[in-house]
């Protein structure tokens, strides 16, 4: 970055073949965050071609489980020391609060240490011996790394997504290629640095950085590369599950939500009135967290209609108290969207949301505020009387929009909730356990919350149903999607088979 060298290929740091450069823009005031490296596809080329050899040679994936898992731990130690840093290249890159970056250096260090003590303590082997009916044999099957591995990551949690693919695959004893989105690469530039001086061999995990679309197809269309494990959009995402079908190369994808929260009228029924207090706060939360660039946004509340009016009047005095501002002041609830290019689109859904007859109850527009002006700032937005038939109830729009739909039974709730293509996640707000649980294993998405909402953990599994995407990160399932399984048959006391009598 600034002149030094940000590709990382072959165990060394260098500068793009053709001395091509990006600018990085901080959103908060369309400076200029860093000037980093951009690869060319010879440059992605090379990077696999260091991944698939450093896989080849063997050295990595037998070096002892118990030596990686203190690599991940020496990593995990290194995000701690570096957090106040990695925290601040990661606010002016992406406009999130300082305060949610700092949480996102605890959970991308939370990832490391996780997938250490799962391979530390089996060697993340699931392998098991089968009984053939033959005492001779001893048949077992094993989890081996599945090789040569790109780790393709989005701009809204940088560091986040990369380590929930990079910690599993050198969990398991792959190579691999790293590439963060040209729009927010600063922090994983500075994490690999990290994982150079934690002692990752050369050539293990190297790192490209430039436009997807250049650099997609050396990345994704090759029969160097074993397993693609993609995060961002459903467009992209479809694009590299078909570039990768030639080769038959693995595809894991995540491919962002239209997440549904359900809110029951007996949260004010029940009389307490903190289930209400809580209900308006998680779903204010859940959707205008990070300006909602967050693939589990609950950007779609859906809510019964006998509390319907009262919860949206409730919602819509608290949005409109966020504090909107730059990402690095303290006094800031929520930051910027990720560029001008994004704010554009979120602005198009806007109007197109009006167009198709949506009610805006609030925001629709810029702040006022002119020390906002530089940044690509956008109001927290909600509108009710959605349906549907809407395109901005169908889509996923990655801003900062709140649409609303009523429903009048448990049913409707649930068939609402389904009624979308995506599946990542969704919410559940009731005072009755028992309808909770109904309605929360009746909802076809990868999380449920049941009176929360957001949260997640290492240790337990995140993907998506229908074309929120395929495959799962993060918990053993994270580990195992960079493994290959293999039976070993072997025969200890062989005999001639006696199947061909000549
Ligand atoms: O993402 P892209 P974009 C959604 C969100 C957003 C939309 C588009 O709705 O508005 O996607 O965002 C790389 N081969 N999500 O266009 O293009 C790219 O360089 C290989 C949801 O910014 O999907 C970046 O590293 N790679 C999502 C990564 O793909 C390619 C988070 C993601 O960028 C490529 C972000 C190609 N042909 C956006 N084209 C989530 N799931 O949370 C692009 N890339």
């Amino acid at each position: 970055m600034d002149g030094e060298p940000d590709l990382y290929i072959g165990g060394a740091w260098r500068h793009a073949s053709d001395g091509g450069t990006r600018d990085v823009i901080n959103p908060a005031d369309g400076s200029v965050a860093g000037v980093v490296d951009e690869a060319t596809p010879d440059d992605a080329r090379q990077a696999v071609a260091a991944a698939r050899a450093a896989f080849d040679d063997g050295a990595w994936r037998a070096t002892p489980v118990a030596e990686r898992a203190a690599l991940l731990d020496r990593v995990a130690e290194l995000l701690q020391r570096d957090k106040e840093d990695l925290a601040a290249l990661e606010t002016r890159d992406t406009g999130k609060t300082l305060a949610e970056s700092r949480i996102d250096i605890d959970d991308v260090t939370s990832v490391f240490r996780y997938y250490a003590k799962l391979v530390g303590v089996d060697g993340g082997d699931t392998g098991r011996i089968i009984d053939v009916g033959n005492p001779a044999v001893i048949s077992r099957v094993v989890r081996e790394p599945i090789g040569v591995c790109v780790l393709i990551a989005p701009w809204n949690y940088p560091l986040l997504q990369m380590s929930w693919k990079i910690a599993p695959a050198l969990a398991a004893g792959c190579t691999m290629v790293a590439k963060p989105s040209e729009v927010t690469p600063l922090s994983t530039i500075a994490f690999v640095h990290l994982l150079e001086e934690a002692g990752v061999p050369p050539s293990v995990v190297n790192l490209v950085q430039g436009s997807g679309a250049v650099l997609g197809e050396a990345l994704t269309a090759t029969a160097e590369v074993d397993f693609i494990s993609f995060t961002g959009g459903l467009a992209t995402g479809t694009t590299i599950s078909k570039m990768a079908a030639d080769n038959v190369t693995k595809v894991a994808v995540e491919l962002g939500g239209k997440n549904p929260h359900i809110v029951f009228a007996d949260v004010r029924d029940a009389g307490d009135g903190d289930s209400w207090a809580a209900a308006v706060d998680h779903v204010l939360t859940g959707v205008f967290l990070h300006s909602g660039q967050v693939c589990s946004a609950g950007t779609r509340l859906i809510v019964e209609e006998s509390v319907a009016d009262d919860f949206v009047t409730a919602l819509a005095a608290r949005a409109e108290t966020i504090r909107i501002g730059d990402g690095m002041d303290p006094a800031s609830e929520t930051g910027p969207l990720v560029s001008e290019q994004h704010r554009a689109k979120v602005e198009a859904y806007v109007e197109l949301g009006i167009s198709e007859g949506a009610k805006l109850i609030t925001g629709g527009a810029r702040p006022a505020d002119p020390a906002l002006a530089k940044g690509s700032f956008y109001l927290p937005t909600i509108f009710d009387r959605c349906d549907r038939s809407m395109r901005i109830v169908r889509e996923e729009t990655f801003g900062p929009i709140l649409t609303v739909e009523r429903f009048t039974t448990e049913a409707e709730a649930i068939a609402l909730g389904n009624d979308t293509e995506y599946g990542l996640a969704a919410g559940v707000r009731t005072s009755d356990a028992a309808r909770g649980e109904r309605v929360v294993r009746a909802l076809r998405h990868g999380t449920v919350w049941l009176n929360d909402f957001g949260y997640y953990t290492a240790a337990a599994e995140w993907g998506g149903f229908g074309k929120s995407g395929n495959g799962r990160e993060l918990g053993p399932t994270g580990l195992t999607e960079y493994q290959e399984i293999k039976h070993i048959w072997h025969n200890t006391a062989p005999t001639a088979a006696g199947w061909f009598k000549g």
